[in-house]
């Protein structure tokens, strides 16, 4: 049997793709334990610089595996709520935390906790086929994987509303005009531009990216006061850095910088 997530590098670039195209890439147990790992890998490897997250066919991830889902509970497992915690908590803490972007290469359906991997990623681009569905309250649950709190965030909470309570399932343009989804390009070059945009970003100052990510989410709950004392602690890190001293004599050298990541 082949494994249900693959990750592979390229540079600086780790792409973690969820390769379960029979079940729409939905989440079972031992895919979640695959997911979970590569993405704790690649959060700690110092020579990952950017990660694309994607899956295989036509579906990003149709979120949990109602199959199995179906058979623990009727057996009464209590994985059955334990996952929540163990795995959706900690993949979505593990994608906002991680000092470096991730970008979510949409590459078809996203439904339920695939959804909250959506928007928990930095950057979204989609495929023209993808299309959008929180799908919780079709099988009468609330929302998990971060939707409450991220994906009001990105549409505002009038039409993340509508998407939870009305099952709405939006296409890619939709999702483009609502700000679910940074970019639109044609199913083709889907591939071509996650990775032009992931290497971008993976030669980019990455410290400063990670304080970037960390300011955003840092800002999305908190006060004005103390976003300003946050940035303060940003820019008093990032003054340190090679890559800004580095950068600014670039800038009066009249060069193109080269960023080290540091
Ligand atoms: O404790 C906990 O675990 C709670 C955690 C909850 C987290 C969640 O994510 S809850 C939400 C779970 N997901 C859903 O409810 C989505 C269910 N799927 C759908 O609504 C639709 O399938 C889609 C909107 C995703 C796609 O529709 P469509 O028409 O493009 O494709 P399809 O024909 O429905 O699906 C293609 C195949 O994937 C199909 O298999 P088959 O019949 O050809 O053998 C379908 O059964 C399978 N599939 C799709 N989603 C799931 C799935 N199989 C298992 N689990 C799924 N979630």
């Amino acid at each position: 049997d082949s494994p249900d997530v693959v990750a592979t590098t390229d540079g600086a670039v780790r792409t973690i793709r969820i390769d379960r195209p029979r079940a729409g890439n939905a989440l079972t147990l031992a895919t979640k334990d695959l997911l979970l790992g590569e993405l704790q890998r690649a959060a700690a490897d110092p020579a990952v610089r950017a990660v694309v997250l994607t899956g295989t066919g036509r579906a990003f991830c149709a979120g949990q595996d109602l199959r199995e889902h179906a058979a623990l509970l009727a057996a009464g497992d209590p994985r059955v709520s334990s996952t929540v915690r163990d795995f959706y908590n900690a993949a979505i803490l593990t994608i906002t935390g991680m000092r470096k972007p991730v970008v979510a290469v949409v590459n078809g359906v996203t439904a339920g906790a695939g959804l909250g991997f959506a928007c928990a990623c930095d950057l979204r681009v989609a495929g023209r086929s993808a299309t959008f569905t929180a799908a919780f309250a079709g099988v009468a649950l609330a929302a998990d994987s971060g939707v409450s709190f991220l994906l009001p965030r990105l549409v505002g909470s009038g039409r993340a509303s509508r998407m939870l309570l009305l099952g709405e399932r939006w296409d890619a343009d939709q999702a483009l005009a609502a700000g679910l989804v940074d970019a639109v390009v044609d199913d083709a070059d889907l591939a071509d531009e996650g990775r032009r945009l992931a290497t971008r970003l993976a030669e980019g100052p990455t410290e400063a990216f990670a304080w970037i990510k960390a300011s955003l989410h840092h800002a999305a709950s908190t006060d004005l006061a103390s976003a300003l004392s946050f940035e303060e602690a940003a820019q008093g890190a990032l003054f340190r850095g090679e890559d800004h001293r580095d950068a600014v004599a670039a800038f009066l050298a009249k060069q193109r910088p080269t960023y080290r990541g540091r």
